[in-house]
């Protein structure tokens, strides 16, 4: 039982009252909810990370691009990715490499506009130093995964997805060079932008985004303000990985990095945690770059803001003034309580729960006793959205049991209920909930998450990840 302190006594006579709600209606999931983008399992990505951990030490330790723990490493995505349906193709690196470079690995999910191409790439190899968990088993094991997502969830793709692994990155940027400058100029004109995924767990990490402000990282820079997390430019990368062979030729290119030797700044201490004046990762080209090595929610973080951005690019219909980004402020509750207005002092990281990603959430009601607490805030759906889902994580704890409701749940529009649950939708951990919001497109209203309690046996909903989403 998780039960919150309040200054309330129940008497027995109220207690024995309860019972006689009326029943409520299922909450309603509207079909757009199947174009949103999924949420990227971190623990299969750890799974991904482990194989490479066992590959490096089977082989000396490491996966540098010219050794065995290499091309184990391309035999064990490969082989993943062709399990899932893909076409893999193994692209030896034949100019510009380190001599003896094992090859990049390319795959294409075959849907979408083959005009219209995103790519989404990370370097395989590590340094000899070391088994390089964070750089960049990270964000190979975390496009691994959101391949295979892609290919399990399989949805109507408006544009096509390609993404790689690269070689000899750490002796040069070689793998990348080599596959852009080998395409013809055609080809190198359908690639719409790239998106490189490079140190994205960094145990002491910052949330950077490559090119923040460039209309390449909108979706990108998007996810993770909707978790509040104030993304910063990565300039401590800029210039220094895959991105970059591709901006030679002029492609856009973003992507999310949490940061190798520079320090933390105490600005950024503030902001994200962790420890001013140390480096991101302490642990930067050394061989203590194993699985130790990882900042789990970081890499959650990133594995689902790919996710985000893979839908958002060539899923999803055209957003053409409907830029969902920003729509509902501080939506993981992690910066402060504003925007949000009500009982806002269910807003911050408490004991007895706790958040869907970062730390804070709101946790309304769970007193136990008659008691309504409501949070809100004004939520402007752009004119131009054709759909417009919110989207919001719900944790329901309750101490009734049984069927009928008691202790209820709704969200609401401008006063309009769009969803009710109540204890007895409760279940054990974090479910995604969302309402559809489109019949408010070119309207602010007024959004509302409210718990309401009957006089005995708690019910605490506690929501998280609060994201408007234009599908
Ligand atoms: N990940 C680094 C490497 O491959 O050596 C490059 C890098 C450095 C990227 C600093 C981002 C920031
Ligand atoms: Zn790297």
């Amino acid at each position: 039982m998780i039960r919150r302190f309040a200054v309330a006594s129940v008497s027995l006579a109220v207690v024995l009252g309860c019972g006689t709600l009326p029943a409520v209606a299922a909450d309603s999931v509207p079909a757009a909810v199947t174009a949103a983008a999924p949420d990227v399992d971190v623990t299969k990505v750890k799974g991904h990370l482990n194989e490479l951990s066992a590959i490096a030490g089977r082989n000396g330790g490491n996966r540098r691009s010219t050794g065995q723990g290499y091309r184990d490493s391309v035999a064990y995505v490969k082989g993943r990715l062709q399990a899932a349906g893909y076409t893999v193709t193994e692209q030896p690196c034949t100019s510009g490499c380190t001599s003896g470079a094992g090859p990049n690995l390319i795959a294409e999910w075959p849907q979408g506009d083959a005009a219209n191409v995103y790519m989404f790439g990370a370097h395989l190899d590590g340094v000899s130093a070391g088994p390089g968990m964070n750089d960049n088993g990270s964000g190979s094991a975390a496009l691994l995964e959101n391949a295979l997502t892609l290919a399990q969830q399989n949805p109507t793709l408006r544009n096509r997805v390609r993404f790689a692994w690269w070689t000899d990155e750490e002796q040069g940027l070689n793998g990348s060079d080599f596959y852009v400058r080998s395409l013809s100029s055609a080809d190198r004109a359908k690639i719409k932008a790239y998106y490189n995924f490079d140190m994205i767990a960094s145990t002491n990490g910052g949330y950077f985004v490559n090119h923040i402000t460039s209309s390449a990282a909108a979706p990108m820079k998007a996810y993770w303000d909707s978790l509040g997390l104030r993304p910063e430019e990565n300039t401590e990368g800029a210039g220094r990985s895959d991105d970059y062979s591709f901006e030679q030729y002029g492609i856009p290119t973003s992507g999310y990095a949490m940061g190798a030797s520079a320090r933390k700044t105490s600005a950024q201490a503030s902001k994200w945690g962790g420890t001013a004046g140390s480096a991101y990762d302490p642990c930067y080209h050394r061989s203590c770059d194993t699985l130790t090595n990882i900042n789990t929610t970081g890499l959650d973080r990133a594995s689902d803001g790919i996710a985000y951005t893979i839908w958002q690019r060539a899923v999803l219909a055209e957003t053409g003034g409907c830029d969902t980004a920003g729509a509902v402020a501080n939506g993981g509750f992690e910066s402060g309580t504003a925007p949000w207005t009500g009982d806002t002092g269910s807003i911050g990281a408490r004991s007895g729960q706790s958040a869907h990603t970062g730390t804070r959430f709101a946790w309304l009601a769970g007193y136990g006793s008659t008691r309504t607490e409501s949070i809100s805030q004004t939520v402007t759906v752009p004119a131009g959205c054709t759909r417009a889902t919110l989207n919001y994580w719900l944790r329901i704890d309750t101490d009734e049991s049984g069927s009928t409701p008691y202790d209820r749940f709704t969200v609401k529009a401008d006063g309009t209920t769009l969803a009710t649950l109540s204890n007895a939708d409760a279940g054990s951990g974090y479910v995604q909930r969302s309402v559809d919001l489109t019949a408010y497109a070119g309207r602010t209203v007024t959004l509302a998450f409210t718990g309401t309690e009957d006089s005995s046996l708690q019910t605490g909903f506690v929501v998280d990840d609060v994201s408007l989403q234009s599908g």
